[in-house]
């Protein structure tokens, strides 16, 4: 089998990964245990190089744009953009080892959507941390760009007092209502014993903070409800066999 590529978003970070919509296909094919290779793409570049590859544009709050993560599958000769796509299309191609267990692909989707806005109002802290990561023509770039979807100058985006204490507060409640989600059911994964792209969705943005946020910030989440959190990332990636 020729080794699928996966084009993720590169940083200054050792081991390079950081972004969470790249980690979940990352997870999937590691999950199914398939082959790949990472392609890796500056912020600025993204555009450019998918318009090379003729890969499709995403849509991004309403504009049509070139986002990672892009997949291309050369046993198959796809080329899939959106991380949901890709999940989809590796199990439809792939089906060893489900993600989407018991007809679960359109209650998983809705789930992505239900994650996405809890999340969306707490990412300003995240976001800013991820400036730092990055290089110096990719940090530039995500600014402008942030500033322009947020509308509001970067140095207003989280700084320290009531405003970063706010975020704080958006980003538990939102693992306390993952936390209500999870136990549910009995066992590690929210359907229980059996694993899912569910997982994968809350996994993601886990690795996210934890590859960005400074190490006193990812402490204070690894803490919550009793360090669960920071079990189910380790859980995840053990379940995808280290991707
Ligand atoms: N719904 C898409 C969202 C992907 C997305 O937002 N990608 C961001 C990075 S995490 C991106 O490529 N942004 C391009 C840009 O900002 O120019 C997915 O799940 O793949």
């Amino acid at each position: 089998m020729i080794p699928l590529i996966l084009y993720d978003i590169s940083s200054k970070l050792e081991g390079n990964h950081w972004s969470p919509n790249p980690a979940k296909p990352r997870y999937v094919l590691g999950h199914k245990s398939l082959p790949f290779r990472v392609e890796w793409v500056e912020y600025p570049d993204i555009a450019p190089k998918m318009k090379e590859i003729e890969a499709r544009q995403n849509k991004l709050m309403d504009r049509d744009m070139y986002t990672l993560p892009v997949l291309s599958d050369p046993n198959t000769g796809a080329l899939v953009t959106d991380s949901l796509e890709i999940a989809e299309y590796l199990e439809k191609t792939y089906p060893q080892k489900p993600i989407f267990p018991n007809k679960s692909r359109g209650l998983i989707r809705a789930f992505d959507t239900a994650v996405i806005s809890l999340l969306r109002p707490g990412v300003k802290l995240p976001i800013v941390r991820t400036s730092e990561i990055l290089d110096e023509r990719s940090a530039k770039y995500y600014i402008t760009t942030r500033e322009a979807t947020f509308k509001e100058k970067f140095t207003e985006f989280s700084p320290e007092g009531p405003k970063r204490d706010e975020n704080w507060a958006i980003l538990e409640r939102m693992f306390s209502t993952s936390q209500e989600w999870y136990d549910k059911e009995v066992g590690k994964w929210l359907m229980g014993d059996v694993f899912s792209y569910a997982d994968i969705i809350i996994a993601a943005v886990l690795f996210w903070f934890k590859r960005v946020l400074h190490d006193d910030e990812w402490e204070k989440i690894a803490s919550w409800h009793d360090g669960r959190w920071a079990k189910l990332l380790v859980d995840v990636e053990k379940e995808c066999n280290g991707a």
